[in-house]
């Protein structure tokens, strides 16, 4: 009997290019048809056919407090009744900026808009506007949205100008993009002696999380504070997919570094479109109205959206809840790595906060290179044993994973056990 998803898949791709509204949800790395969600509650989510998977994507990142935490689910029920949206300023989205800008001490002011990419956009947007310069640095494997002038991948050797890395994308629009190796000190010193006085802004993820998971070596965010600081460009943390799931400051929190302007999303929606970036207060004064860096968006602070950032931004701040989500995760990488240890199988795994990565390669990766050693062909026999398991990671082994608060012993034994019986299993392929 076809199951219900694969009817699902085969009609959609009929209507919708690939069958999905985002490219990376298409299975299209690891092989096989997606799997399509009709309901999610806690750690758990259940597909068109009814089976369960504890889920460790969590929508990429946003949820967590897990599917549908009750809370949040009513604040947006309250909200919505009055209304979904106005075009004008609410007394909530004072109070979201008002909590941001207090949990996020860089953060003098802040401007709401729906999804990270606008907020890389317009990041980069502002930061070229306030230092009157065109050239950007980004690095190979850090993924800000998919605005045009930071969909770049390197071409070779560590100093070069992006080559756009879609089609639609016109060289010259990319031509001020330098794309450089993350953690590569010498190749940012190297840029900064070359171009520095030119630089308007660089953009970093402070743990890159859309290369699979890289974490920043000991100096490398202190060498961007300090070469931006010296050359007069705008640091840009991109924080969409760290904020508040690595702490309750952030990346730049547990780093200890202050970015110029911060790119926000994902957690402070809380599962709606939201995003945000904001910074330095005389360079968001360059926005308009006030400025002449233009920037706007029709449901930019929906009210709706914003309740269940708010019902979130709340809840994460409970005594605790951050090194009990750290605790968690630490627990799944170990055993899973115990696991595969306890079978010969090349495998390692790490975590920073709630997020983690896990990799088919002896060491942890340092660096975009290092990760693209990982054996994919490993991975993605591992991501459909436990999908069958009904344990849904990533299914790119490029991608990093998200624990939630409602992840308990249960589900982590659960998982282990899984992780125990595939790798059990792993010669007999
Ligand atoms: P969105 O435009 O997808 O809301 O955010 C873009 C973005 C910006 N910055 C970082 C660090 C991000 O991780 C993202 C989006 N992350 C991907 C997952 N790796 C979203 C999943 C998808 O593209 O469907």
């Amino acid at each position: 009997m076809t199951s219900r998803n694969h009817q699902l898949f085969e009609q959609s791709q009929q209507y919708i290019p690939g069958g999905v509204n985002s490219p990376v949800r298409a299975f299209k790395s690891v092989g096989g048809d997606p799997v399509f969600f009709q309901r999610g509650a806690g750690a758990y989510f259940w597909d068109a056919d009814g089976k369960s998977y504890i889920d460790y994507v969590g929508s990429w990142g946003p949820l967590i407090l897990g599917h549908a935490y009750p809370d949040v689910i009513k604040a947006v029920q309250a909200v919505a009744e009055n209304g979904l949206t106005f075009g004008a300023p609410t007394e909530a989205e004072l109070e979201i900026a008002q909590l941001i800008c207090q949990l996020i001490p860089s953060i003098e002011q802040v401007r709401l808009v729906s999804s990270g990419t606008e907020a890389g956009m317009s990041a980069i947007r502002l930061a070229r506007g306030f230092t009157g310069r065109s050239r950007i640095i980004k690095f190979e494997g850090c993924y800000h949205g998919h605005d045009d002038a930071l969909l770049v991948k390197a071409g070779s050797g560590a100093l070069t100008f992006g080559h756009p890395s879609s089609a639609g994308v016109p060289a010259e629009t990319v031509g001020h993009t330098i794309v450089l190796d993350y953690n590569d000190i010498a190749g940012i010193e190297a840029a900064f002696n070359q171009w520095g006085p030119e630089i308007a802004a660089v953009i970093v993820e402070p743990v890159a999380g859309n290369m699979n998971l890289v974490a920043p070596s000991s100096d490398f965010l202190a060498k961007l504070r300090s070469l931006c600081t010296q050359s007069g460009s705008v640091l840009i943390f991109d924080e969409v997919m760290t904020g508040f799931r690595v702490g309750l400051g952030c990346a730049q929190g547990l780093y200890q570094i202050k970015p110029d302007l911060t790119t926000l999303g994902k957690v402070i929606g809380g599962g709606m479109p939201m995003a945000a970036f904001g910074g330095r207060r005389d360079i968001m004064q360059c926005l308009a109205p006030l400025g002449p860096v233009y920037q706007a968006g029709t449901l930019s602070g929906n009210p709706v959206a914003v309740a269940a950032g708010l019902a979130t931004l709340k809840l994460v701040q409970a005594p605790g809840f951050y090194e009990k989500l750290e605790d968690r995760t630490q627990q799944l990488v170990d055993g899973i790595t115990a696991a595969a240890d306890n079978h010969g199988i090349d495998f390692c795994a790490q975590s920073v906060g709630g997020m983690f990565g896990l990799y088919f390669r002896k060491d942890i990766p340092t660096s975009f290179a290092e990760v693209m050693q990982c054996n994919k062909e490993a991975f993605n026999r591992f991501f459909h044993a436990m999908l069958n398991e009904g344990i849904y990671f990533a299914p790119s082994a490029f991608e990093a994973g998200f624990v939630s608060s409602m992840h308990g012993d249960n589900e982590l034994n659960k998982t282990l056990s899984a992780a125990e019986k595939v790798f059990e299993h792993w010669q007999d392929k």
